[in-house]
């Protein structure tokens, strides 16, 4: 007896500790944790933030040398040390702007002669007001009136006839000439050669701030195919940027992407140019094996070449480089005849132009013209007959963001013919 009343004592006791351990668990849970997530997040509204803004600046007196090209060679270094200087004086020359800056790195050169560069303005914590001030918009005008200012003045050696600026990720801001962690130039030619993500097919690292510079010869485009693509889920952590430029500049973006592909469905891009730009940025939490991608070469000549008139009685045409993505800055036209009398129908089996920030009620950006109306977004199924015997089809790319395009199928159809109707295809 004695010994089971003990037992119950004790298991009473220990039941008692357990509660009071719960309980003690959640409240610290709910003074300590809580209270320094609390805490965190009213200090995260007061950290100094950094603003970073890339494009390219085109010079027109300056002849194209293929030195150019290398970081370390002295022509490189003295024309990037000019335009450097160019950029830091055109920002002084604003009190808000001139408070904050504080640097300028020209990444890279290009046949054009197009200079690539960032610029880095640091906001301390109690200065956050300040930046709504900070605009694309304004960054840009300040930079373009400085510009055209220094241009007015005699003896300026650097004619500076376009600038661009586009608010940037931080972390895709890399000097080429001070920081070689991570960071490639490739020269992409007929045969395909490859790149792998570091670490593949293992773990890419954590904070990862990798970037491959790719040029081609003249004339031609760059094609990358990810036969491997592994990326953390959440675009927001670790993700992968392609640029149809040498600079991180979102008007040239050509996409941004992370998880994970299936080898029967690869990312596969196509510059409009020769030269682009791969980022992969990753966070400390979650690694994934990363990428290996094949790059070569495509003459602007075949990358751009695209519509045309289709007179069989049926066949298939799609956007250019299909599956692959479509290249920016590309229009094409395909012109459909069938036999007078037959009236053209097309039905779109696969259609995918998604653009972030697009209205596809209006289609401003990508989009498919088929008689008056433009097509765009994401569409599971597009079926049009046109009126007469001939059909325009028109595709248009704007300078950022592709996707997989369209496949698309036609055929002549007879308005006479009711079967067409009856199996329930005419749309
Ligand atoms: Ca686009």
């Amino acid at each position: 007896m004695a010994s089971k009343k003990k037992t119950g004592v004790i298991v009473g006791v220990l039941i008692t500790l357990l509660v009071l351990a719960a309980v003690t668990g959640i409240l610290i849970w709910l003074f300590v944790i809580k209270g320094r997530e609390s805490a965190a997040t009213i200090s995260m509204k007061r950290v100094p933030a950094q603003r970073v803004y890339s494009g390219h600046m085109k010079l027109d007196n300056v002849p194209y040398n293929q030195n150019l090209e290398d970081p370390t060679s002295t022509e490189f270094q003295k024309l990037a040390d000019d335009l450097e200087e160019i950029l830091k004086s055109n920002y002084k020359q604003v009190e808000f702007l001139s408070k904050y800056y504080t640097t300028s790195v020209v990444t890279a050169f290009s046949e054009g002669v197009l200079a690539y560069y960032w610029t880095q303005f640091d906001i301390p914590a109690a200065d956050l007001e300040i930046l709504p001030e900070f605009s694309e918009e304004r960054v840009l005008e300040v930079l373009w009136n400085g510009i055209r200012e220094q241009g007015k003045r005699s003896g300026q050696s650097l004619h500076i006839s376009q600038v661009t600026a586009s608010r940037t990720d931080p972390r895709m801001a890399r000097n080429p000439r001070a920081d070689y962690e991570c960071f490639f130039r490739l020269e992409a030619n007929t045969l395909a050669q490859s790149f792998q993500s570091p670490g593949f097919p293992d773990q890419y690292p954590a904070q990862s701030r990798c970037q491959w510079q790719i040029r081609a010869p003249e004339q031609n485009a760059i094609s990358v195919r990810f036969s491997h693509f592994h990326i953390e889920d959440d675009c927001s952590d670790d993700f992968v940027s392609i640029y149809d430029s040498l600079s991180p500049d979102e008007s040239q973006a050509i996409t941004h992407k992370c998880g994970q592909r299936p080898p029967s469905n690869p990312l596969e891009v196509v510059s409009s140019s020769n030269i682009m730009l791969i980022n992969l940025i990753t966070d400390s939490a979650v690694q994934r094996p990363g990428f290996s991608a094949e790059y070569s070469i495509i003459p602007l000549t075949t990358s751009k070449s695209c519509g045309g008139v289709l007179s069989d009685a049926q066949g298939n045409f799609s956007s250019p480089h299909y599956p692959s993505f479509y290249p920016p800055a590309l229009d094409c036209k395909w012109t459909i005849e069938v036999p007078a009398g037959k009236q053209v129908r097309v039905k779109f089996t696969m259609f995918r132009m998604k653009e972030p920030r697009v209205d596809v009620r209006v289609c401003h950006k990508d989009y498919i013209e088929v008689m008056g109306t433009k097509y765009c977004g994401e569409m599971s199924s597009l079926a049009l007959t046109s009126t007469t015997s001939s059909l325009a089809v028109m595709f248009h790319s704007d300078e950022s963001f592709t996707d997989k395009g369209f496949q698309a199928q036609y055929n002549a159809y007879d308005p006479s013919n009711r079967e067409w109707f009856l199996s329930g295809v005419y749309i």
